[in-house]
């Protein structure tokens, strides 16, 4: 099962759908205006539903997030596979852990992730992470449209970020006007062919 930060939820039996061709709800939301609440997946809905850890975290007094708290994917949840994201341990991170991401699927491949922005304005972003490659980073409002998961899809440019040492370091990104609140998406795309990216936490503090 997965539930999206927009509230969607697809269901595919992996054993016969590995690659997740078959959205189960989508399938019969004929019968159901609402497919979760077929009764033939209510039951298995609910019980997975218990497993979720999905929730909107707050930023600290200074507005960090911690990346391995927010809702995140790479550009492999869409299509073609072969990027990687997953929570790592480390001895240097804030709260001991960074969002892996191996983007290896050319340049465009993307790492995001999803923040609650309660109040209109313009901020600053920046973050704690390290990379390998140039990457640019994009924002946009999270609107109900499956092609904004789209590599090339037309979000605002906040800043472009290079490599500099090879840990952990706090880098200053762009500024961004929101102006409306709600959640938006922060989209890190990768300028080279492959590199992995390693991101501890985004800051985004009002101007
Ligand atoms: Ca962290």
């Amino acid at each position: 099962m997965t539930r999206f930060a927009t509230g969607e939820t697809e269901l595919y039996h992996l054993d016969s759908d590995p690659h997740e061709f078959t959205n189960l709800l989508a399938l019969h939301s004929s019968q159901s205006d609402e497919g979760a609440d077929n009764p033939e997946y209510k039951g298995v809905i609910a019980k997975l539903s218990e497993h979720l850890s999905l929730r909107q975290s707050e930023p600290d007094a200074e507005g960090w997030w911690e990346a391995e708290d927010l809702p995140h994917q790479s550009s492999s949840d869409f299509g073609q596979r072969g990027n990687f994201h997953y929570p790592k341990p480390q001895a240097e991170a804030s709260q001991g852990n960074v969002v892996c991401a191996d983007l290896n699927k050319g340049a465009g491949s993307y790492i995001e992730f999803v923040v609650d922005v309660p109040t209109t304005g313009t901020y600053s972003l920046g973050a704690t992470l390290s990379l390998e490659g140039s990457s640019t980073v994009l924002v946009d409002d999270v609107r109900d449209d499956a092609s904004q998961a789209d590599t090339g899809y037309p979000m605002k440019t906040v800043g472009k970020i290079e490599p500099g040492s090879d840990g952990l370091e706090d880098v200053s990104i762009g500024t961004v006007t929101f102006d409306q609140p709600g959640l938006k998406l922060i989209r890190v795309v990768s300028n080279v062919p492959k590199q992995r990216l390693q991101i501890d936490r985004l800051q985004l503090s009002i101007l």
